[in-house]
């Protein structure tokens, strides 16, 4: 365990395909964790290791490298850039310290960086921007740097800039220092900064030492007097801004090319937190944790990784204290004793067995546990702690699955049931009364990718069928009706009576219950059951399946018998109460509309907004800049589930979108009628 002050833990994060692996690949070369470069494009990177990511060339799930660089360890942590596969992204932001947020030097920042940039800042997490692919024909420096300003409204300060053409690029120079890293023949050499940029350098360092300069207040009011800051002074100030957010050190490379590496890993070094700086964990309890060796040991479980030895592989952030293999820490969810004597570093695919301790800031892989889970904590049990549950989206589509052969549902569900361990962001559902299996998931792209894995890792064949919109139901208006149910089968028989009253409410209330009975007219214990009755009738649906949401029920009276009652009684009685007062009110089907941002060359403004429109969409606003249009719009899920092909057609394959849930509204006639119907038919 090398110097706390100098250990680092942070995460790669950047939009799809900016090269994040690629970077973390030339990272590891650098510091000397590999001996050999991998590529992408031969799946041969250390962190792109599952076969589903080397077949589509795509990073699908976080991956993880433990690393010593001059004397001190780094944790290092590659996220994919899809948002299909950043469903867990809060719980990986709470394990790290600080984040290398790449951008790709063509594209500048996308719509999804600035969601992504919102969740470091969400996470209160110090980042430095790393511009890559500055060797690219098409690579546009200054228009990445400026994208940093307008999409994500910060102060970036330039601290390596490329020099040469793109598509011919001569090296990285120093732009606080006169030194520069020259391409010879393929590879970087150390030397000064070429006289014919000098200018272009002296530039970069007057906006940067202004930007720096306005960060504090002692500092521009030297500056303007001046004219000038000391290397201290900077080297302090970019410091304490890349903490507070204020300032964003900009560096670049490119990472195929094998440049940039070693800078940036001084970088990390020079800029980025250690675990001792990190504040106090709290928890909802107001327990606190230092992050610091001496505290009580504490581990949160922020992933799970399938592992073909040991079945799964639970990752961990060493909150506080020292861990060592021979302690044991009580799950704090379970209560479960856990040992951790298996605990591991790992590197990509392989792990190596931890021999002493680590302290804070510490990621570790441990297997063979009891009953952890993703989210639990782990410490001393006469000392609580448990770390808040980060936040994670909703899911946005669901399918139905079957199996290629008859008669092969459970072998399905089973298949499917395994990846929801290491997947937090994976659902699956089983219709009790069709016996269909459905799956939920962030967009299709996550949900293929999930099958795939099923049908490798189970060997089974699995068919994916139609996209499920999650149509809702709900009411207009307000009744009271009366449920009451009776039957004299022989000896004993079943009674249960009571009055409720229904009614609408807002949208996105959900279901409200409401307990009004006086005097006794139903036994307490009766009542939690009329409740549930009414809750699994609304799960069914009364239109077209779908659940009934948005409503409250006010039980205010009923009767019951002293021999006949029982909860299953009363239980059918606010079934049958909530069916009639279905019967007697306006029932509306609700669909869910997204937020879909598309981001386009300005060419096909024209078209997509005019397909958006056909696809009954709003446009909320549009942004151009740079060549790039990003279009926001509400559009309705039903509209919208294979939009992927579409605007590549569209867009001759440059348009990109992502999209999220925002809310239900009402469904025009025409779409509830066809949902009916489809429902009618299904059922019949
Ligand atoms: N020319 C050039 N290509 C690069 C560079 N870095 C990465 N690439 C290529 O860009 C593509 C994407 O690289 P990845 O490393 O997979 O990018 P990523 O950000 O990890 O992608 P996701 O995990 O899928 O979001 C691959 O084809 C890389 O070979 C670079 O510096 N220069
Ligand atoms: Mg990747």
């Amino acid at each position: 365990m090398g110097p706390l002050t100098k250990q680092r833990t942070y995460a790669i994060v950047g939009t799809a395909g900016c090269g994040k692996t690629s970077l973390a690949e030339m990272l590891l070369f650098q510091a000397g964790a590999i001996n050999r470069m991998g590529k992408i494009e031969e799946g041969s990177t250390t962190l792109d290791y599952e076969p589903e990511e080397t077949s589509h060339k795509s990073s699908m799930q976080p991956a993880f490298a433990t690393f010593e660089y001059k004397g001190a360890q780094h944790f290092l942590v590659d996220l994919p850039g899809d948002n299909n596969f950043l469903g867990d992204l809060n719980y990986i932001l709470t394990a790290v310290d600080g984040v290398i947020f790449v951008v790709d030097a063509i594209d500048g920042v996308r719509p999804l960086g600035r969601k992504l940039w919102k969740a470091i800042q969400d996470a209160e997490l110090p980042a430095i921007v790393f511009i890559n692919k500055i060797d690219r024909d098409r690579a546009d420096f200054d228009m990445a740097v400026n994208s940093l300003s307008s999409m994500l409204g910060i102060r970036p300060v330039v601290m390596q800039s490329p020099i040469g053409q793109p598509g011919n690029i001569a090296g990285l120079a120093d732009v606080f220092g006169n030194s520069a890293l020259l391409l010879d023949g393929g590879k970087a050499v150390n030397g000064v900064v070429p006289d014919e940029f000098k200018e272009e350098i002296a530039v970069l360092r007057d906006v940067g030492m202004e930007n720096i300069a306005s960060s504090d207040e002692v500092l521009i009011e030297k500056y303007l007097e001046e004219g000038e800051l000391t290397q201290e002074e900077m080297n302090s100030a970019i410091k304490t801004g890349t903490k507070t957010g204020e300032l964003v050190p900009v560096f670049a490379g490119a990472s195929l090319l094998n440049l940039g590496g070693e800078l940036l890993l001084d970088a990390v070094d020079a800029l980025l937190p250690s675990p001792l700086d990190r504040p106090d964990w709290k928890d909802a309890e107001g327990n606190v944790r230092k992050s610091s060796p001496d505290d009580t040991p504490t581990v949160f479980i922020f992933n799970t990784l399938s592992d073909p030895f040991s079945a799964y592989l639970y990752m961990g952030r060493v909150v506080s204290g020292t861990v060592s293999t021979d302690m044991s820490l009580t799950d704090m969810q379970t209560g479960e004793s856990e040992r951790m004597g298996n605990a591991m570093f790992m590197l990509g695919k392989n792990h190596t067995p931890i021999k002493d301790a680590v302290g804070p800031g510490a990621i570790i892989a441990l297997s063979k546990l009891k009953s952890v889970k993703t989210g639990h904590t782990l410490t001393e049990e006469k000392n609580p702690f448990i770390v808040p549950q980060p936040e994670t989206p909703p899911q946005l589509i669901s399918y139905a699955l079957a199996p290629k052969e008859k008669g092969g549902e459970d072998k399905v569900y089973a298949a499917i049931q395994k990846l929801l361990e290491e997947d937090p962001c994976l659902r699956l559902f089983r219709d009790e009364v069709t016996s269909e299996i459905l799956i939920s998931g962030m967009g299709q792209l996550h949900i293929e990718i999930a099958v795939e894995k099923a049908q490798r890792r189970s060997k089974v064949d699995i068919v994916l069928k139609t996209p499920q919109v999650p149509y809702r139901e709900t009411i207009q208006g307000k009744v009271q009706v009366q449920g009451r149910h009776k039957k004299q089968t022989g000896g004993r028989g079943q009674f249960g009576d009571c009055w409720i009253e229904m009614e609408a409410l807002p949208r996105g209330s959900g279901y409200v219950f409401e307990d009004a009975i006086v005097g006794g007219a139903i036994p307490r214990q009766y009542i939690p059951a009329v409740d549930k009755g009414i809750q699994e009738s609304a799960m069914r649906g009364f239109l077209a399946g779908y659940p009934v949401v948005d409503f409250k029920v006010k039980l205010y009276d009923g009767s019951y018998h002293n021999v006949d009652s029982s909860e299953m009684a009363f239980k059918m009685a606010g079934s049958i109460a909530f069916k009639k007062a279905m019967e007697q009110l306006k029932v509306k089907l609700l669909e869910p509309v997204v937020t879909l941002m598309v981001s386009i060359p300005d060419e096909f403004m024209g078209d997509v907004i005019g397909d958006l429109s056909s696809r009954r969409g709003k446009v909320l606003g549009s942004d151009s800049q740079g060549g790039v249009t990003e279009v926001r719009a509400h559009v309705p899920m039903s509209e919208i589930l294979r939009y992927a092909p579409d605007l590549r057609a569209m867009t001759a394959g440059q348009g990109m979108f992502t999209m999220e849930f925002d809310h239900y509204e009402e469904a025009p006639s025409n779409i509830t009628e066809k949902v009916v119907a489809e429902f009618a038919a299904l059922s019949q």
